[in-house]
């Protein structure tokens, strides 16, 4: 059992990720493109999350943004899901997926060095032995937040060494919503060309603590792009609000970016081609 945490600051697109993860044998059923995973929800939790999925990621209704309405980690959404990777020939390969979703704030905690219980059980939760891997969600690169990120991460590498996690958990760091315009065309290439770029600082900090085999850099876009030839993003955002709410545009040609990879790297250390 691959135990898999994924964090990210709020309004990363943590949600909508674990939500399209539990719609896909729906959106498979009613026609849609083929693909070479297939995904199966194993929990209950997981299978509500797909019932709700189409209304988050079509129709814009946001889950209550996973938050402080929690107390507990055990109260917090725990999803579990079966991916079948089918490979040329035939060849297949299960891999099983545990995963929270942490609301964004402990990000923030991250940085402030705050201790309250929550954070005190989500770190301990997030870097215990039987946890393969992180997907770091990551997602703006207006001024400033290089260094902001790059703080979270560097004391993150601290906690992952006094848990004596610091040579055995596989950080995948994603760029999230890759289909917006200025980030896309980086997608093929995102340590050069996402993080070099927007995130340097975030990334020398992470490359000099973690050792080179356990730290890859992604592109993420749930919602992705038209079609192959057609860079337009798959979305459109909502009126009113602060334009960080966006929806899907065309359901029919919805094909996410880059959603399984990381997955199947943090669970098996193995690479797969990056845009599955
Ligand atoms: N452009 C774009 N927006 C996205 C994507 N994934 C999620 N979002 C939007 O980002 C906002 C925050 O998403 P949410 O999943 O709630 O973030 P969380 O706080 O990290 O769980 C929502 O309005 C989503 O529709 C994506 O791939 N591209
Ligand atoms: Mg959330």
């Amino acid at each position: 059992m691959g135990n898999i945490r994924v964090i990210g600051p709020r309004s990363s697109g943590k949600t909508t990720y674990l939500a399209a993860l539990a719609y896909q044998p729906e959106q498979t059923k009613r026609g849609g493109r083929a693909k070479n995973y297939t995904i199966q929800a194993l929990n209950d939790e997981t299978r509500e999350l797909a019932a709700k999925a189409e209304n988050i990621i079509v129709e814009g209704d946001s889950l209550e943004p996973t938050g402080l309405q929690y107390r507990t980690i055990d109260e917090l959404p725990f999803y579990s899901f079966n991916i079948d990777v089918n490979f040329i020939l035939g060849k297949r390969e299960g891999i099983n997926l545990a995963i929270r979703d942490y609301p964004g704030e402990i990000f923030d905690e991250l940085e402030l060095g705050l201790a309250n219980s929550l954070y005190q059980e989500f770190i301990d939760e997030c870097l215990m032995k039987d946890v393969v891997g992180c997907l770091i969600l990551l997602t703006e690169w207006k001024k400033g937040t290089d260094k902001s990120y790059s703080r979270v991460l560097e004391r993150f590498t601290e906690l992952m060494d006094s848990h004596d996690r610091a040579n055995d958990l596989r950080l995948a760091v994603a760029m999230s919503k890759c289909e917006r315009g200025e980030l896309w065309p980086g997608r093929l290439d995102p340590e050069v060309d996402l993080f070099d770029v927007h995130l340097p600082k975030t990334k020398a900090t992470l490359r000099a603590k973690i050792p080179a085999k356990n730290l890859r850099f992604y592109a993420i876009s749930t919602f992705g792009v038209l079609r192959r030839n057609d860079p337009r993003p798959n979305r459109v955002d909502e009126m009113g609000t602060d334009g960080r709410n966006s929806v899907l545009r065309e359901a029919r040609r919805w094909k996410p970016y880059g959603m399984i990879a990381p997955l199947y790297w943090l669970s098996t250390g193995k690479r797969m081609k990056d845009d599955a």
